[in-house]
């Protein structure tokens, strides 16, 4: 099935947190003319919903948005199904069906002000807080007594104005906050604190920190016990790594040599200890074993801070031997609801994170890894020009468009920029999903879109890439959709 998108291999599978799960069919979303609707019909609709209410009432979204669908197709009169269909998705993290349905629950009562509060945080799941104030200023017209829902109009209000002056702030900063952090550093406003007493950098005759494996496992214990690092140590390994990756290319190549393997790892989002127990099945960044992250590695777990300065830390130590693409969360608009934000303001103060936000601007988009001896088996396979197989590893996948070229990617200016709308980078490298039917359909996300195998099929034939390996999602039981690939 060398035309399919894969996912990553089984290590991202068997443990990559929950984003979202394959969705219900588009065709349940159609809004077909409205039919007769019999009384049988009205019945049975009641029944499922009921059923439907069960299920999501323990919590198994998926069946409660199947039932709610079973129970649209018997009555699409009934604005209600649509609106528990949308609370369904908005739990499965389904944002962009979820407001399809809020609003076609709004078209079939303009007065339901649960529908609009519903697409109100779709609209704010999907970054659009300006149109989620719209909806809860509706809801607010139905219903003036509702002291929650005026709280919640007030506080996205204020994050409305809050990303307004955000923007305002970047556009009049002339440094960086790598080169702010830097010159904290020279200032002498940074020290480690003198009672510090956990593992240690080494100092260079130069005066500088340097790091060691000795220090980096050490650190990990450190982690482990529950500590943390002071400020100017997490500060170091940001910047170490950062030399790095404002060097690398928005593509990287990655050639696997004759006796180096190489693991991917998909989105461990702020599992400490599941970063660990996957370290222990591919083994440390080395000489002969590369490692690569693709993307999503802090957000929704509580130990973010501790993964992403473990993968900067082997980013550090050895550049050749790590590597990291950006994914959706690696991205300030997702880092302020889904925790990293806060965690780290909190372990490491303001700046700390500015610095994270800055430096994860610097992450290249994809990885292409290439074989460097020639496939066994070179029948129904897509071979690069120089007849190597080679994988290209994205966090979302492809584009909404035919035509994108490897070097295409690799010249994208991405150093300062927080993903937008727009554009090949976020809302598509790092935001897209795959489907089963031909061609581009509307993501079940709210951003960017869906691309078909035909898609993958005509991109992987164009570029000389043999397929295409991606994450951000998650698969239920761990099952992969794909075998398992060899890389020759
Ligand atoms: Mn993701």
């Amino acid at each position: 099935m060398s035309d399919s998108s894969l996912s990553s291999p089984s290590l991202s599978s068997t443990t990559s947190p929950s984003s979202v799960v394959p969705s219900p069919s588009l065709s349940t979303l159609s809004l077909t003319d409205p039919k007769e609707v019999t009384e049988s019909d009205r019945q049975e609709a009641t029944q499922l919903k009921a059923d439907a209410n069960k299920a999501f009432t323990s919590r198994d979204f998926v069946r409660a948005a199947q039932l709610y669908s079973e129970a649209i197709t018997r009555d699409p009169s009934d604005p209600t199904l649509f609106c528990n269909r949308a609370y369904a998705r908005i739990k499965l993290e389904e944002h962009g069906y979820a407001l399809q349905d809020a609003s076609r629950a709004i078209e079939l009562n303009p007065k339901y002000a649960k529908a609009y509060y519903r697409r109100a945080m779709c609209h704010i799941q999907i970054l659009k807080p300006q149109l989620a104030v719209a909806d809860l200023k509706k809801v607010l017209a139905l219903e003036p007594q509702n002291a929650q829902v005026r709280k919640e109009l007030d506080s996205t209000q204020k994050l409305v104005r809050k990303i307004e002056f955000e923007k305002a702030i970047e556009m009049e900063e002339e440094k960086t906050a790598v080169e702010r952090c830097l010159e904290m550093i020279a200032e002498g406003v940074c020290e480690v604190e003198k009672t510090y007493d956990g593992p240690k950098l080494e100092t260079t005759d130069a005066g500088k920190y340097a790091i060691t494996i000795d220090f980096l496992r050490s650190m990990i214990q450190w982690f482990k016990d529950g500590k943390t690092l002071p400020r100017r140590y997490a500060w170091e390994i940001i910047l170490g790594a950062h030399d790095h990756f404002a060097k690398e290319e928005s593509l990287v190549d990655v050639e696997i040599k004759d006796g180096v393997t190489m693991d991917v790892i998909g989105d461990v989002h702020g599992q400490f200890y599941d970063v660990l127990h996957l370290l222990t099945l591919t083994g440390e960044p080395s000489s002969n074993h590369i490692l690569l992250m693709n993307g999503d590695l802090v957000d929704r777990g509580s130990w973010s801070v501790e993964v992403i300065l473990t993968a900067f830390a082997f980013k550090w130590l050895c550049p050749k031997a790590m590597f990291i693409n950006r994914g959706n969360h690696e991205a300030k608009e997702m880092n302020r609801t889904y925790g990293f934000e806060g965690e780290v303001k909190h372990k490491h103060g303001e700046q700390t994170y500015k610095l994270f936000a800055h430096v994860f601007t610097t992450l290249p988009l994809a990885t292409l890894v290439i074989a460097t001896r020639p496939p066994t088996n070179k029948q129904n396979v897509i071979l690069s020009p120089d007849g190597f197989k080679r994988y290209f590893v994205s966090h979302g996948g492809l584009f909404s468009k035919d035509g994108v070229t490897l070097d295409e990617i690799r010249k994208l200016k991405r150093i300062g920029r927080q993903p937008g709308t727009e554009g090949l980078m976020s809302p598509q490298l790092l935001w897209t999903d795959p489907q089963e039917t031909p061609g581009w359909g509307p993501s079940k996300r709210g951003v960017g879109v869906a691309f078909g195998p035909d898609v993958t099929r005509r991109w992987c034939e164009l570029n000389g890439v043999t397929a295409v390996l991606r994450s951000h999602e998650v698969r239920h039981g761990g099952k992969l959709p794909f075998p398992k690939i060899a890389l020759r």
